[in-house]
């Protein structure tokens, strides 16, 4: 059956609680505006959507100790932990509709602990202008939505590492990071350091995305768990504006479109964040109806088409 046989789940999380823009708390409703439950239904996969999660408000205070409302952030991503987690038990594909990139902290310690107990390898995708590999003394803002990776990768507070199973939450040789642009200098040897496996802008614009996709796809099997980590300023801002940090010179509508339908060829979607959108920025809410189009294509649409032509 199709790789969503067990039905998709949406859990909307409300919150800019990492970002430096307010506004990213409604890309939640942006996206269900944008039709992202009846996109679905239409290609044949059962939508539940579970609401919003509830968490602290966002007090917008300075950073301490290197960090912005560490103790929001942590309290918003264990209660995502534990919603994502109940889903993938459930045999469901979650779908989390961010909210700022912090929460892929939550998210991915879910799909982790997961494909742990399930004995299933583990492969994410993380799609991003942005490396997202910042520590506490390494970041610029304080933002934590530019930590997540750094904390998946047991780099951070114990508050946001120690959200899973084990620590670190997920191995780096597990992730593999496309169209990066943007990185701090402290950031950048860090990445390096851990060995993260990342095709730059550079990259696409040499190789091409159907062979960055080729390789970033590379060693995925029958048994493994695919998790898509969709950060909306990876597009190209004159396609995407709706977002809090965006960065000139980002793939293409078509280069987005080949992403999603590689990873659809694969059959091995099992779990998907969808963050940053920022509807406070958007025009005529176009990034979260290209976001849309671009979920379905992860879904198989034009898979349908070519199995339509024979
Ligand atoms: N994002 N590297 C910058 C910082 O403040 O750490 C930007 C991070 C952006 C994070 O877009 O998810
Ligand atoms: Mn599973
Ligand atoms: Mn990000
Ligand atoms: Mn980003």
């Amino acid at each position: 059956g199709h790789f969503a046989a067990g039905g998709v789940s949406l859990i909307g999380v409300p919150t800019d609680i990492g970002a430096g823009t307010l506004g990213s708390r409604m890309g939640p409703e942006a996206l269900r505006v944008a039709g992202i439950a009846p996109a679905l239904q239409a290609l044949g996969v059962k939508v539940r959507d579970r609401g919003n999660l509830q968490g602290p408000a966002n007090p917008w205070l300075a950073a301490v100790n290197g960090f912005r409302h560490l103790p929001e952030v942590a309290l918003w991503n264990r209660l995502l932990h534990d919603a994502m987690h109940a889903e993938l038990r459930a045999g469901r594909l979650p779908i989390m509709l961010g909210g700022d990139h912090c929460l892929g902290i939550g998210s991915i310690s879910a799909v982790a602990r997961h494909c742990r107990a399930s004995g299933q390898p583990l492969r994410v995708l993380w799609f991003d202008a942005h490396a997202d590999f910042n520590t506490a003394t390494l970041t610029p803002s304080g933002n934590i939505h530019g930590m997540p990776v750094a904390c998946l990768c047991g780099q951070g507070p114990e508050e946001l590492t120690g959200l899973a199973d084990r620590v670190p939450a997920m191995a780096p040789a597990d992730i593999r990071q496309i169209g990066i642009r943007s990185v701090d200098a402290g950031e950048k040897r860090l990445v390096h350091d851990m060995g993260i496996e990342v095709f730059d802008m550079r990259c696409i614009d040499e190789w091409g995305m159907r062979q960055v996709m080729e390789h970033a796809l590379a060693g995925v099997d029958h048994r493994t768990h695919l998790h898509v980590s969709l950060d909306v300023d990876f597009l190209d801002p004159d396609i995407a504006p709706g977002v809090g940090t965006t960065v000139r010179g980002g793939p293409t509508y078509r280069e987005a479109q080949l992403c999603m339908e590689m990873i659809a060829d694969t059959g091995r979607l099992g779990s998907l964040d969808v963050v940053e959108l920022n509807p406070a920025l958007d025009v005529r809410n176009q990034t979260a109806e290209l976001a849309v189009d671009l979920i379905e294509s992860l879904f198989g649409k034009s898979t349908l088409m070519r199995q339509a032509d024979g």
